[in-house]
């Protein structure tokens, strides 16, 4: 008798991110509530360029800026947010909307700090991490971004760091708070299967001209041969098993 190698394989979980998300499949859930964003302008600390993108890090050593309500159990400290995008305008999000890329997509990074300590603690736990997502397409020049990109230039090459305070980070959600959830991954390594999605319906707007600004980011070293950050995002992965909920009809 042979072995039943594809009910092995049907064992496996692969709960990875990032997804396409098909918006006649999603499921309305009605029992998910609306966001809370509680976020504190104060938290802000500094911008760092981490080689594959530039992170703009908050102060979470306590609940002065956090996320609750939506899917989540509890409030989910704030810790970063990052953003991805492509070489050109076409592509750039790590979501896609029925095969659709947008030009960046914006990760709002939270952690359980009701049941975890840490960040790296949080991350090998599948309620650990929430982060929000938040599409990014061609229009005028977001006036909230602009302030980041000033900064820019101060952190162009890998490891450098600079302060970044008094950030008021409502002012890069769109009016609309509806979004669609389900459970993924890290999109970067360790890959980890922490992550409550939480990806906003309604995009923001950004201009090419900031996007430009994002790719002359550089991912080497101030002492080395000067290479671009041209790009820096996941493919889709597939479903597989799950579900994605839709908190609106
Ligand atoms: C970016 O995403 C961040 C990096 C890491 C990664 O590359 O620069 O800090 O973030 C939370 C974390 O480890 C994965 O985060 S993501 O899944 O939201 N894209
Ligand atoms: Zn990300």
């Amino acid at each position: 008798m042979g072995l039943h190698y594809s009910h092995h394989k049907h064992c496996l979980t692969h709960h990875q991110s990032p997804i396409n998300i098909n918006t006649r499949t999603a499921k309305y859930n009605p029992s998910l509530k609306p966001l809370k964003f509680s976020y504190d302008p104060k938290t802000a600390k500094r911008i760092v360029n981490v080689g594959h993108c530039f992170n703009v890090e908050f102060e979470d050593i306590c609940d002065k800026s956090v996320l609750s309500e939506g899917p989540l159990d509890g409030h989910y400290r704030l810790c970063q947010f990052h953003f991805h995008w492509g070489s050109s305008d076409r592509d750039g999000s790590e979501h896609n909307i029925d095969g659709h890329l947008y030009p960046a997509e914006l990760h709002i990074v939270h952690w359980n700090s009701k049941k975890y300590t840490s960040f790296a603690e949080a991350a090998k736990h599948p309620d650990g991490v929430a982060v929000v997502g938040v599409f990014l397409k061609l229009g005028n020049t977001n006036p909230a971004l602009q302030s980041i990109i000033e900064n820019l230039d101060k952190v162009k090459t890998k490891g450098k760091a600079c302060p970044f305070t008094e950030f008021h980070l409502n002012g890069l959600l769109p009016e609309d708070l509806n979004y669609w959830t389900y459970m993924g991954s890290l999109t970067t390594k360790p890959y980890f299967e922490c992550v409550t999605w939480i990806i906003l319906q309604e995009a923001i707007t950004v201009s090419s001209q900031q996007l430009e600004q994002f790719r002359r980011l550089q991912c080497t070293s101030e002492n080395e041969n000067p290479s671009f950050i041209l790009e820096n995002h996941r493919p889709v992965q597939p479903l597989d098993h799950r579900v994605v909920y839709s908190s609106c009809p």
